[in-house]
């Protein structure tokens, strides 16, 4: 079968036909979210309104997908998934691509050049270096340290503080710097780490980047949404399929996407207004309702299906005492702590929520919605679980995600959490499994939560560790079906 390329993609397939302009975007973060969002609304954008906004994409340390899209003419097909349809685009918006461990000086370059406009970045939540506990930059972390010592940088802070410092010394050029993870407030939140970054130079070199960064670079906020499982075998089959073509880097995705922006470029954008995505002035309303209703409902689906089993989140929404607290979550615990965005209704938003997490024919996993909870819980819960505490109200089914959390991560004695929950990564799993070690539930509990994991305020809060140890303690004893059971009541 012959190999998906510029001359064998069938026109009916490819989503723009221009020929590209100049890499106007740096995006940082090659994975299978970015090719099915930011990359699909790029190319519609492009396909209205031309303009020099190809992507050169940095993969960070992977160099598989960017192998495969170099063999491709960066091509590769967006497998959209929907339980009666599967249909294949190939965005094509991309003009290269690099590996940042392997071309460090290649990436610096391109992210100093006057000629990148827009830096956009899905480096995901524990991509930023941040620590709850600091509320910033984490100055502990040694890779933080050595790149505020000099030399290639390896995080993405680093890496975008030195470009900008180079920026600086050099053209001045404007520039945006657009977050696409699931962090609320994405872009206030880099432009603080940049900043944190940079205050901590020697104060030459400091006050330089500084003043650039207040005249020149801008950090929109933006909220974005689409699920996107991982690439398999299933996907390279649907390609071949489809287009009669072999495929090496499909993505997956569900057919619906949604971008949510601030309109503050500093040296312009894409027509994404024409790639469908929304600009609004006030991005804060529809990043709570993602990251409270999808993300925040999600972890929970996660942890407690991959407890019962399942493998799948379709699956898991679709076992009864799981789909119940899931709607439980949602309308007890998240929606009453924010006013939805105005052109949004909840019974209709939540309908729509369940049937796309019930979408068998995506494959989205338990372990991949459940992997690094401990950089995307403390995104999800500490601030609506703070809301109703405050109030004097117990969030019973934010409790019961933590609680299943640390049974995936660390299973209590005698406790079985089943392969789903094992196969989550998480950089804090052996923290997580030494804390668990010693003493009792409740020991544990307040062990885990003080470790940095939800923030200092939730940490504290005893009633709230009392619950949570509690559901740990029911579902190691009588099962999640228990715990759930008991949250319903
Ligand atoms: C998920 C998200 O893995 C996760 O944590 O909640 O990746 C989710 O699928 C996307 O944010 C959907 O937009």
């Amino acid at each position: 079968m012959q190999r998906l390329s510029t001359a064998t993609t069938p026109a009916s397939a490819l989503q723009h036909h221009r020929s590209l302009g100049a890499p106007g975007i740096v995006h940082l973060g090659l994975g299978n979210f970015h090719r099915a969002h930011q990359a699909v609304h790029t190319a519609r954008a492009l396909a209205h309104t031309d303009g020099p906004w190809s992507i050169l994409g940095v993969a960070n340390s992977s160099a598989a997908v960017a192998e495969a899209m170099r063999e491709q003419d960066m091509r590769y097909g967006v497998v959209q998934i929907s339980p009666d349809e599967t249909r294949v685009e190939v965005p094509a918006v991309h003009s290269d691509v690099l590996v940042a461990k392997q071309q460090p000086d290649a990436v610096a370059d391109a992210l100093a050049a006057a000629q990148t406009r827009i830096v956009t970045l899905t480096i995901t939540e524990k991509g930023y270096t941040y620590s709850p506990r600091r509320a910033g930059l984490d100055l502990d972390d040694p890779a933080v340290q050595a790149d505020l010592r000099g030399g290639a940088p390896s995080t993405a802070v680093g890496r975008l503080a030195r470009a900008l410092q180079r920026r600086a010394a050099t053209h001045a050029a404007p520039i945006s710097i657009l977050s696409c993870d699931n962090l609320m407030a994405n872009g206030d939140l880099t432009a603080g780490l940049v900043r944190e970054f940079a205050e901590q130079l020697p104060s030459s070199e400091s006050a330089e980047l500084l003043a650039y960064l207040d005249a020149q670079v801008s950090f929109p906020n933006s909220m974005v949404d689409r699920i996107v499982p991982a690439t398999t075998d299933a996907y390279r089959q649907a390609v071949a399929q489809q287009l009669g073509l072999r495929d090496e880097a499909p993505v997956p995705a569900e057919p619906f996407s949604m971008w949510v922006m601030e309109d503050r470029f500093a040296a312009g954008r894409p027509a994404w207004e024409h790639g469908g995505a929304t600009f609004t002035t006030d991005v804060a309303p529809y990043e709570l309702m993602k990251l409270r209703l999808l993300n925040g409902t999600h972890s929970l689906l996660a942890y407690l299906g991959a407890l019962s089993g399942c493998d799948l989140i379709a699956e898991s929404t679709g076992t009864p005492n799981i789909g119940e607290a899931a709607r439980r979550v949602i309308f007890d615990d998240y929606l009453p702590t924010f006013s939805l965005p105005a052109d949004i209704d909840a019974e209709e938003f939540t309908a729509q929520l369940f049937t796309r997490w019930a979408n068998h024919a995506l494959g989205h996993r338990t372990r991949q919605v459940g992997s690094d909870g401990s950089a995307k819980l403390a995104q999800r819960v500490p601030e609506p679980a703070l809301h109703h505490l405050r109030a004097g109200r117990m969030p019973h089914h934010l409790a019961l995600t933590v609680a299943a959390y640390l049974c995936c991560m660390a299973p209590p004695e005698g406790f079985d959490a089943g392969p789903h929950a094992a196969a989550m990564a998480d950089p804090a799993r052996e923290r997580l499994q030494a804390a668990a070690g010693a003493g009792g539930t409740t020991e544990f509990v307040a062990r885990a939560l003080r470790d940095g994991l939800l923030g200092e305020e939730l940490a504290e809060h005893d009633e709230f560790q009392r619950r949570v140890a509690e559901f740990v303690d029911l579902i190691a004893t009588r099962g999640p079906a228990a715990a759930t059971a008991e949250a319903q009541q």
